[in-house]
């Protein structure tokens, strides 16, 4: 049972008890996680401090720019769960393909790969704006003592064992699910100890806020143009109010906290989207259904969808349920 300023080793051990025929395998990748988030969170802290932040000259698959505490965010992870050989494989958003990793402990004996946005929210990452991290877990298909293929990558969400993700903001929470709910843990620095300060999260029932770049108005398909106008009608007294930070992680976590909707939808610009299905979506669309959210494409459920490729993206509505299935019903109008 969860108890409220646990630390998240101590949560970490008593879960772990509760699977008596766990190898505690999937326990020390959490542990890695939470290690390598602290290490990225005193980063990200002293961006403002050194000469640390700016393009690093660099540019992803997607064609952007790289900021450096992407690069830094990325190799921390990547080093964490390579030198601890507590992972068989891992597929980052900044790199192209997928690593293997074979160790000297024990060759491709690992039965766990981790999917990851080292550093999402890249934008804000300058202007001293919250930014974070987002993770997600899969036992691979592939049979154990063998190099990781392609397909352990390419499952669909419902498959995931494990997602999360931190947030570099006022606070820095680590928040997580292991298909038991969700709860989050928030860093105290002086002491480097994550304590459980939101145990068993949920969205509220009534969802209020909707998150969405209205920027891209213009852009989008009419059903998203119809929802947002449903927001805005003054017919009996509607009561949203929008919100966007432009840190998928931040806006989420808001939501989830507050109750709302984020959305990313296909524009005429980017006629897929701009979030990606297996770093972005489907972690927090796991998140959010064990937080008693939904999240969708606009048509079917995102954690259904089979990923075809590692750097896929996708139209994304996540929240409260009742306004993920509102807008829906716009879309399908
Ligand atoms: P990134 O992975 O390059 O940081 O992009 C993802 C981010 C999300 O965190 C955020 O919600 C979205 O992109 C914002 O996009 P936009 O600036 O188009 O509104
Ligand atoms: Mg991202």
């Amino acid at each position: 049972m969860a108890k409220k300023n646990q630390t998240l080793g101590e949560f970490i051990i008593e879960n772990q008890a509760a699977f008596p025929f766990s190898s505690g395998e999937l326990s020390r990748l959490i542990n890695s996680i939470r290690l390598a988030a602290k290490v990225v969170n005193h980063e990200v802290n002293k961006a403002g401090l050194v000469d640390i932040t700016g393009a690093a000259g660099e540019t992803n698959i997607q064609g952007e720019d790289q900021q450096k505490l992407d690069v830094y965010a990325n190799e921390k992870f990547i080093q964490t769960l390579t030198n601890r050989e507590i992972v068989c494989g891992i597929a980052s958003e900044e790199n192209d393909d997928f690593i293997t990793i074979s160790g000297q402990k024990n060759d491709h004996q690992n039965k766990y790969v981790v999917l990851m946005d080292p550093l999402d929210g890249s934008s804000n990452i300058d202007v001293n704006v919250s930014v974070g991290t987002i993770f997600s877990i899969y036992r691979r298909v592939t049979p154990l003592g063998t190099p990781v293929q392609l397909e352990d990558f390419l499952q669909p969400g419902h498959k995931q064992v494990a997602a999360g993700y931190v947030v570099y903001g006022t606070s820095t929470m680590l928040v997580y699910t292991t298909g038991h709910g969700v709860n989050g843990f928030t860093l105290n620095p002086a002491l480097g100890s994550w304590y459980l300060s939101h145990p068993d999260m949920k969205f509220p029932e009534d969802g209020r806020i909707y998150s969405v770049n209205e920027g891209n108005y213009v852009h989008f398909p009419q059903g998203v143009k119809d929802y947002i106008k449903y927001c805005q009608q003054e017919e009996g007294e509607r009561p949203y109010t929008s919100r966007y930070i432009g840190s998928l992680v931040s806006d989420f976590h808001r939501n989830m906290i507050k109750g709302g909707i984020y959305i990313y939808p296909t524009t005429s610009k980017a006629p897929d989207g701009k979030l990606r299905l297996l770093y972005e979506c489907n972690p927090m669309a796991y998140i959010a259904e064990q937080a008693g959210g939904k999240a969708s494409d606009g048509f079917r459920r995102i954690m259904d969808i089979e990923p075809k490729e590692l750097h896929q993206r996708v139209p994304f509505f996540c929240g409260n349920s009742e306004m993920v299935e509102k807008v829906e019903d716009f879309m399908a109008r």
